[in-house]
């Protein structure tokens, strides 16, 4: 009773044409600035903290149901980002003053969603994950930035194999009944479908409410599990459930369609869009039999929530000392550092005879430096260790970076630290210095 297109029947010349896209027209908007954030490519450093957050977000979902999508061009076609979606050309996201165009039919994708359907199409899976750099015209300021990223999520069922509405529903709920239960606490839920957030005509209200349970689970299992196991890892901290509210809301590509948001430090963080998938979706995928959701998430603003990152345009940080300070897999707390330049300042000494280097202990020096130079110093390290080949003595070298948080620090001042260091170097630890 069903149909399914072969993919060769698809409107493949719909899609982003790779010649054309670098032609200019009267639609050109893109700038050098923006061009230039395109080869960032900041998901492809696995210790840069949008993508610990996605690598997290991508372990909960099981790998043998979800393929995750790599989609490392951002320059898609004007059909793939909005018309494939339903987003017809009156609407306002489409506007040249909102979205990034190449040209007159591309623009830099301002949604994941761009992807959804070749995902639907090619994947042999039934469910699929991309995390990928997205691009807005959008004012710039501490959570809005003209690039960022997102995370687009979305699961389908068939029918083929089903002789009836009651299996189909029944296969939908098997799977939902695989997705572990999260101890959270939903403070505000949503009808399944009401005249606001209408069921999509020719769908059974039976399908809607099946998928609109497996995609409510699924998100849920999702927050549950980041914030309860990641963010409030603390063991000490008092365990409360974590509070979540649905909220209806209107995608063109999803119907019915929500927001979920999240209680997070006294304030309801929006978390993802999501909705049943429009049947014209499936259409344009060549699978008009197949029924399914998707999700659309902002990693930037969860980041900024789970690792304490005060100032979204951080992410774009090339110092090394944003990306340095993360470890692949953890979430760790953020550790502000200096805008201003710093000074490097080397201490070499000989241990006085006898003593061995690890007599000397890095925090002694630590307790020395911090007693003369409170918050000036950013860093010390050990730089070298060696033993007189003759004399037998050992020598240390240390090398302490000054640096405010506040301002440039003068030359002057640093040689009083350093004196200050050096004195008090000798006089407890008797070293003699080089
Ligand atoms: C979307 O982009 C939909 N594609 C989501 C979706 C997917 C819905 C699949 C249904 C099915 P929206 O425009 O609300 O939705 O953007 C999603 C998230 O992107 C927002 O919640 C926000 O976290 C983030 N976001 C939007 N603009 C910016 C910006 N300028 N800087 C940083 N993050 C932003
Ligand atoms: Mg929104």
């Amino acid at each position: 009773s069903t149909r399914q297109l072969t993919n060769s029947s698809l409107p493949r010349h719909q899609e982003a044409n790779k010649e054309n896209r670098s032609n200019t027209d009267e639609w050109t908007n893109i700038t050098s600035t923006i061009e230039r954030l395109t080869d960032r490519k900041l998901l492809s450093n696995p210790a840069h903290p949008l993508s610990i957050l996605t690598d997290i977000i991508f372990s909960k979902f099981p790998e043998q149901e979800y393929t995750r999508a790599n989609f490392p061009n951002p320059r898609v076609s004007v059909y793939e980002n909005f018309e494939s979606l339903n987003i017809t050309s009156d609407h306002v996201s489409r506007s040249k003053t909102d979205t990034y165009y190449l040209n007159k039919d591309h623009v830099l994708r301002t949604h994941t969603s761009a992807h959804q359907v070749e995902s639907f199409r090619d994947h042999p899976t039934p469910g699929f994950l991309i995390a990928a750099d997205v691009y807005r015209r959008d004012e710039i300021d501490k959570t809005h930035y003209p690039a960022f990223h997102q995370m687009e999520g979305g699961r389908w069922w068939s029918p083929q194999g089903t002789s009836s509405v009651k299996e189909l529903v029944a296969k939908i709920n098997q799977d939902t009944a695989k997705i572990p239960v999260s101890e959270i606490k939903i403070i505000d839920d949503t009808l399944p479908f009401h005249d606001g957030n209408p069921k999509q005509h020719g769908q059974h209200q039976e399908v809607c409410i099946a998928i609109t349970n497996h995609l409510k689970r699924t998100l849920e299992m999702v927050v549950g599990d980041i914030f309860e196991n990641i963010a409030l890892g603390d063991p000490s901290a008092p365990k409360e459930p974590l509070q979540i509210r649905w909220i209806d809301a209107t995608f063109p590509f999803t119907s019915p369609s929500w927001e979920m948001e999240v209680y997070w430090q006294g304030d309801w963080l929006e978390l993802f869009g999501c909705g049943v998938t429009q049947q014209r979706v499936f259409d344009r995928a060549g699978y008009p039999e197949r029924v399914g959701w998707a999700f659309g998430l902002g990693l930037e603003r969860l980041a900024m929530v789970l690792f304490g990152i005060p100032d979204i345009r951080l992410f774009w940080s090339e110092d090394p000392r944003f990306v340095e300070q993360f470890t692949p897999g953890v979430v760790s707390a953020f550790k502000p550092f200096s805008k201003y330049p710093g000074t490097y300042r080397d201490f070499a000494f000989w241990l006085k005879e006898g003593t061995i280097p690890e007599e000397f202990h890095d925090n002694d020096l630590m307790d020395i430096v911090r007693e003369a130079a409170v918050d000036l110093v950013e860093s010390v390290k050990l730089i070298d260790k060696f033993t007189h080949p003759h004399t037998k003595r050992n020598s240390l070298c240390y090398r302490v970076l000054f640096q405010s948080m506040e301002r440039t620090l003068q030359n002057d001042e640093i040689n009083v630290l350093q004196d200050s260091i050096r004195d008090s170097l000798k006089t407890k630890f008797g070293v003699e210095l080089r």
